[in-house]
């Protein structure tokens, strides 16, 4: 069984300590993937710390008697199958309930997102157990790789490849900062790629997924509430600018012979902020910039640039995303370099399935329901199947960064409200 599924590694459940305690679970897996220095996680997919995190939750899905069985996609099932059901094999698993989140991060990210809503799934199954509720459907816990898209560049990639919103074909070309191939990397993690691609029989035996996510934001601080409903997801898209120029000597070039993709960059960059700004609740970021060959007295060859927008209205974004482009283009005609632009992943305004927010509203009356402008693989799904979200306050509202952080009240206020949920939705 490949290493991906979690027979191997080296984390191994504390056991009872943990039973139906987010708090300790998320405690047994703090130390791995975290920088030396405490500048925050960072657990590629595919990576050791990553892999180390798939073997714990295979390891504590196991030790609550969960069947852990992994997809052609990379993606961790872990079922609580119907006592006394039919044999439980994929196929025999109709009108499933899924819950669950990824374990991945982008570099230096903090130790919620992503972990807590997997974490508080083991959790609420727990709870759910001790309560005596007896699922009359399949209930599943999943893990979804690379949702933050941090090392091939597609965001909630195994949550496309399910869904068939992404090619195969794609996925397998793609390849990481050190130009190793997915299927590459994919192989020296034990999983065989070969298979990826969507899966609309196992997507259409789904009848609900709902994911719990630490929020990326203020507004439960604000609204002084411990757990919030989701309402949309705004539109957000990626896209890499390749900007190519002469390399040169830094000291032999006269200031007139230069074709500088760096100052393209620049262009690129003040044109981000300064377009995005323009719009009302416009978000325009450029986190990520590769120059090549990179040296302090060389004047580049090539920049590499990606661009992340976002905005509640599809068009805007598209709009904002032109306009930068056009900005770019001429400063590269005006600098002799040329400029290639490729979408690299792009998610439309996702509102969560109505009729499955009603009924989780009606479990947990008065929670609040916000809206965010981060992706999800809830976000993804929502296309397909009925889809809702959770969000646990986070008091500084900040992510992506050791910033991000849950108060342990408010994190055992998430799984009680996730297992009422659910208690709802596998009885009925
Ligand atoms: O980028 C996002 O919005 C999410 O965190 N993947
Ligand atoms: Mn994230
Ligand atoms: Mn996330």
């Amino acid at each position: 069984m490949s290493v991906l599924s979690g027979r191997a590694g080296t984390v191994a459940p504390s056991g009872a300590g943990t039973h139906g305690d987010a708090n300790a679970l998320l405690a047994e897996i703090e130390g791995i993937g975290l920088a030396p220095d405490g500048g925050g996680y960072t657990r590629p997919v595919f990576s050791p710390a990553e892999l180390r995190l798939r073997s714990w939750f295979t390891a504590h899905a196991e030790a609550r008697g969960l069947a852990v069985e992994t997809d052609r996609n990379g993606i961790i099932w872990a079922w609580w199958d119907v006592a006394g059901g039919p044999t439980a094999t994929a196929t025999a698993r109709r009108d499933a309930i899924v819950t669950g989140s990824h374990l991945d991060s982008v570099p230096g990210g903090g130790n919620f997102d992503g972990p807590l809503g997997v974490v508080s799934a083991l959790a609420a199954v727990d709870l759910l157990r001790d309560r005596g509720v007896r699922p009359v459907r399949p209930l599943a816990v999943a893990v979804f790789p690379e949702e933050e898209g941090s090392r091939f560049g597609i965001a909630c990639l195994g949550s496309r490849l399910l869904a068939g919103a992404v090619a195969p074909e794609r996925v397998h070309a793609l390849v990481d900062d050190s130009g190793s191939t997915f299927d590459e990397v994919a192989a020296g993690a034990g999983f065989d790629a070969s298979g990826i691609g969507p899966d609309p029989d196992r997507l259409g035996d789904i009848s609900a997924f709902v994911e719990l996510h630490v929020e990326q934001g203020r507004g439960l601080v604000d609204l002084d509430q411990p757990v919030a409903l989701a309402g949309a997801i705004i539109a957000h898209g990626r896209w890499h600018l390749r900007i190519e120029g002469r390399g040169d000597h830094a000291g032999a070039t006269r200031m007139a012979d230069r074709s500088d993709p760096v100052i393209v960059a620049s262009e690129a960059i003040r044109s981000v902020r300064q377009r995005a700004l323009a719009v009302d609740d416009a978000r325009g970021t450029v986190g990520r910039i590769k120059v090549v060959p990179g040296g302090t007295n060389v004047i580049a060859s090539a920049v590499d640039l990606w661009i992340d927008v976002r905005h509640r209205d599809v068009e805007r974004v598209r709009r904002i995303v032109e306009q930068v482009v056009a900005d770019t283009r001429r400063a590269a005609e005006a600098e002799d370099c040329t400029l290639a632009v490729a979408e690299q992943s792009f998610s439309p305004t996702v509102s969560f399935d109505p009729e499955l927010r009603d009924r989780m509203q009606a479990v947990l009356p008065g929670a609040p329901v916000l809206d965010t402008g981060a992706g999800h693989d809830a976000g993804v799904l929502a296309a397909s199947i009925p889809t809702g979200m959770l969000f646990v306050r986070n008091p500084s509202g900040a992510s992506h960064t050791p910033a991000e952080s849950a108060e342990p009240a408010d994190v055992a206020a998430g799984v009680e409200a996730l297992a009422r949920v659910l208690e709802h939705l596998v009885t009925r």
